[in-house]
């Protein structure tokens, strides 16, 4: 079994204010995973392989918008890269310490040394380094970042990319999105239970209203539903579930 787990940079910091964990909820799911590995015997039955990805929350997308950097535009401009990248390497080392208290074995693979885009800005990303670490028992967590793109110089990869990417590569049987929100919401806010098709949710789905170079929830959906496996997004409740083999939240799948 192997199980792909996003956390939303939106959880795990504080979006509007620059640079800021939000501790408890990185915390809180810190522990919903330490719990879900330590469930009464040394078998990691319910997930055999986790890989974990986080968001940039307010370290990327704060950097990503100062220097004009998207997923489409890139940079030329070294420090600028360096800037995106260095504060998406400081979230990370949030997350490796919060995981690693909780003696989940955790260790970085930043897309940056992994990844590039071609000149259709279609992303390469070998997965030699992540597939042994997962056979060495250990648990790998990526995160947005920037990339070398052909003609565009950097441009950012976002966390729901590099979901769709392992999810294929690894043939993932499970995909979760951790979203701020319990779901995806309809116009009078209640949970989607399941999505099949984008125009079954169109009329609700608007952009992020935070900071956010990489798109909202309409974005993650239309990639979600391009993916092999079925995929689920939930708020933070809903990670221990999720582990315990559970759906909470919405289901996607196209
Ligand atoms: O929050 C974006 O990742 P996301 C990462 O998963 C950067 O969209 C560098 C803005």
């Amino acid at each position: 079994m192997t199980t792909v787990l996003k956390l939303g940079g939106s959880v795990i910091t504080d979006k509007d204010r620059r640079e800021t964990v939000d501790l408890p909820a990185l915390e809180a799911a810190a522990t919903a995973v330490a719990d879900s590995f330590a469930d009464g015997s040394d078998e990691r039955d319910e997930h055999e392989d986790l890989v974990i990805v986080h968001g940039g929350g307010s370290y990327g997308h704060f950097h990503a918008e100062e220097h004009g950097v998207s997923t489409t535009t890139g940079t030329h401009d070294a420090h600028g890269a360096l800037a995106i990248h260095d504060a998406m390497k400081r979230l990370n080392g949030h997350v490796l310490d919060a995981f690693g208290q909780r003696e989940v074995p955790t260790l970085p693979v930043h897309p940056f040394s992994v990844g590039a885009r071609d000149a259709d800005g279609d992303l390469t990303f070998p997965l030699s380094s992540v597939r042994t670490m997962l056979d060495e028992g250990f648990v790998p967590v990526l995160h947005g970042d920037v990339v070398a793109h052909a003609g565009e110089g950097v441009t950012v990869v976002s966390g729901d990319e590099l979901v769709v990417r392992l999810a294929e590569g690894l043939d993932a049987d499970r995909v979760g999105l951790c979203s701020t929100v319990p779901g995806v919401l309809d116009t009078d806010d209640e949970v989607v239970p399941e999505i099949r098709e984008f125009g079954d949710v169109a009329a609700a789905l608007g952009g992020s209203d935070s900071t956010d170079v990489t798109g909202g929830m309409a974005a993650k959906v239309r990639s979600l539903l391009d993916l092999g496996a079925p995929a689920h997004i939930f708020g933070p409740d809903g990670i221990a579930p999720f582990l315990a083999g559970e759906s909470p939240g919405t289901r996607i799948d196209g």
